[in-house]
């Protein structure tokens, strides 16, 4: 074990939270050393390196605000930014403020274990360095622990096996090759047009259709970028106060639209079709009752059935392209030519619902009724989002009992999502409870970052050594949460989405993200900082 001193601050991860925490904690006086496991900075936009990999929301958006100089200095190409430009963009911020002396990548943190006597985490990693720090933050991500998609014979497949969160840095060429994509989440639906271009024969294994919608996607017209770095500060105060922390979704503006008050139930069937002409593939959540009545729901879904039907050639296709849970349970994506990939002659899809898969050969994927030979196998399986990469990281409280215990035992719950009684002078950023993946991740992250460098400094100035979230807190935030969720479609009992864990066999069913709203969220924040941190014990 080599010692390799001791910090104020270790943070754990070097992508978009990573990278501002090391920032800003230097800025306030810490001595800080953060640790990746992979070779560069990026985080999330290091490992997604799938073909097509892009962002949903505009690159004017999802990007820093906290510096004027990078603001005006980067120069993004396109409305909505793919992960080569993302992972350009935080190279250059790491260079912009010299953050790679405080990072040490290829650097795994295997186990943290919180000292009772001295206040003091010892963090170890799989190279036998060990670190002590008085407070860890883990900028550890929401979607970065692949799951394995546990399908029978996957090891003995003798062909490449590529993960779409895992795919080579010097990409891969599908030319000429028989090619199997297991999944059809936002990262296949992603990367499928792409491949299929390609490949000899795609192979798209659907376990649940996708509700996708075509992104819109175009360069940035000239002076466009000019226009809004002109009053960037408007844009920026604009997204704080917004539910979602943006103003858009992919190329669609919220800006100036008023909330639906028409319900989808109380209007005639000829009248809900002719708001597919008027609003397009807006029309199916145009209405005030489809996410919280599930007969609501499944006329929108009838809606956007309609729109998938107009896509694709083959009827018995499209009868399978149609999603048969409820519409908003999952995330909405948006796609490039995705729906159109189904009508080329090398591309099939396999509807796992109607011919369930049974496992992989070495030269194969078997479903029950048939057999399909391939040369590649592409896996898109997703994630065990938010809680994934800190159960993965053995983390021992003060009472010898670890987080994963913790959390198998009540859930995944926590104190606002940013620290979970019994694990003192830890952080997690964009935790579960916090509005994390419903919103602009960026903004989220600003927020929880200046937030816990307010409370560091506030331990500081004050003496305190140690910060624990209170079980009492704890219990009553979790409980606001889900009576917010409660009712709604995203809970009900027809949705299986990873935002309930639905997707990780044995995973306590709770609703991981907030849902209401970064602005109430961060009004509760702020009122908690004020409050003498109101719902943590200081010591
Ligand atoms: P997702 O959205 O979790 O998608 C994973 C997909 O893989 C989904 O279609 C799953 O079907 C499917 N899947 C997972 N395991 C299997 C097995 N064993 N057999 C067949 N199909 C399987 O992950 P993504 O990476 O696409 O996107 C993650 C987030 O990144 C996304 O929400 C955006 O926020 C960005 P299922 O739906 O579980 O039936």
């Amino acid at each position: 074990m080599n010692q390799k001193g001791t910090y104020d601050v270790i943070v754990i991860g070097a992508g978009f939270a990573g990278l501002y925490s090391v920032h800003l904690l230097r800025e306030h006086g810490f001595t800080v050393r953060a640790l990746d496991r992979a070779d560069g900075v990026g985080g999330t936009w290091y490992w997604n390196r799938y073909p097509g990999a892009r962002c949903d929301v505009q690159s004017i958006e999802y990007s820093f605000s906290f510096n004027k100089e990078i603001q005006e200095e980067w120069e993004w190409t396109e409305l909505m930014p793919a992960q080569p430009e993302i992972e350009a963009y935080l190279n250059f911020v790491a260079d912009r403020l010299d953050l790679r002396r405080d990072i040490q990548l290829s650097t795994t943190v295997t186990s943290l274990s919180f000292d009772d006597a001295g206040s003091e985490w010892t963090v170890d990693t799989d190279g036998g360095d060990q670190f002590k720090a008085r407070w860890v933050i883990a900028a550890t991500g929401c979607l970065s622990e692949p799951l394995d998609p546990a399908i029978p014979g996957v090891d003995s497949f003798s062909g490449p096996t590529l993960y779409t969160s895992r795919f080579p840095r010097e990409g891969f060429d599908f030319t000429g090759l028989k090619v199997g994509v297991i999944g059809t989440g936002s990262s296949a639906v992603q990367s499928i047009p792409i491949i299929a271009e390609q490949a000899e024969h795609l192979n798209v294994f659907q376990r649940s259709a996708a509700y996708s919608r075509p992104a819109d996607n175009r360069p940035l017209r000239p002076g466009e970028l000019e226009e809004v770095k002109a009053d960037y500060e408007s844009l920026r105060l604009r997204q704080r106060a917004a539910y979602a922390g943006l103003v858009s979704f992919g190329a669609v503006s919220f800006e100036g639209v008023t909330p639906p008050t028409r319900r989808i139930l109380e209007t005639p069937v000829e009248e809900r079709l002719a708001a597919l002409e008027e609003l397009g593939w807006s029309a199916p959540g145009a209405w005030a009752d489809v996410m919280f009545d599930l007969e609501a729901n499944q006329a929108g879904t009838e809606l956007y059935a309609e729109l998938v039907r107009r896509q694709i050639r083959d009827p018995e296709v499209a009868e399978a392209l149609i999603p048969h849970y409820p519409m908003g349970c999952k995330r909405q994506i948006l796609d490039t030519g995705y729906f159109e990939t189904f009508n080329r002659d090398n591309v099939t899809l396999v509807d796992l619902r109607s011919d369930p898969l049974v496992g992989i050969t070495s030269g194969s994927v078997r479903t029950q009724n048939r057999e399909f030979d391939i040369d590649v196998l592409v896996l898109a399986t997703g994630f065990d989002a938010m809680t994934g990469a800190l159960n993965k990281m053995e983390i021992t409280g003060p009472g010898g009992r670890t987080l994963k215990d913790v959390w198998e035992e009540q859930g995944p719950v926590s104190y606002l999502g940013l620290a979970v009684a019994g694990f003192p002078n830890l952080f997690t950023i964009t935790g579960p409870g916090s509005p994390s993946v419903l919103t602009n991740m960026v903004v989220s992250i600003e927020q929880h970052v200046e937030w816990i460098v307010d409370c560091l400094d506030h331990m500081r100035d004050s003496g305190y050594q140690r910060i624990d979230a209170e079980p009492g807190a704890q219990e009553a935030w979790v409980d606001h949460a889900a009576g917010l969720v409660a009712g709604t479609v995203r809970n009900s009992d027809a949705c299986n989405s990873w935002y309930l864990g639905a997707n990780v066999p044995g995973k306590r069913r709770i609703h991981m993200p907030y849902v209401g709203g970064l602005p109430a969220y961060r009004k509760k924040c702020d009122q908690v900082a004020a409050d003498s941190y109101e719902g943590f014990a200081l010591a």
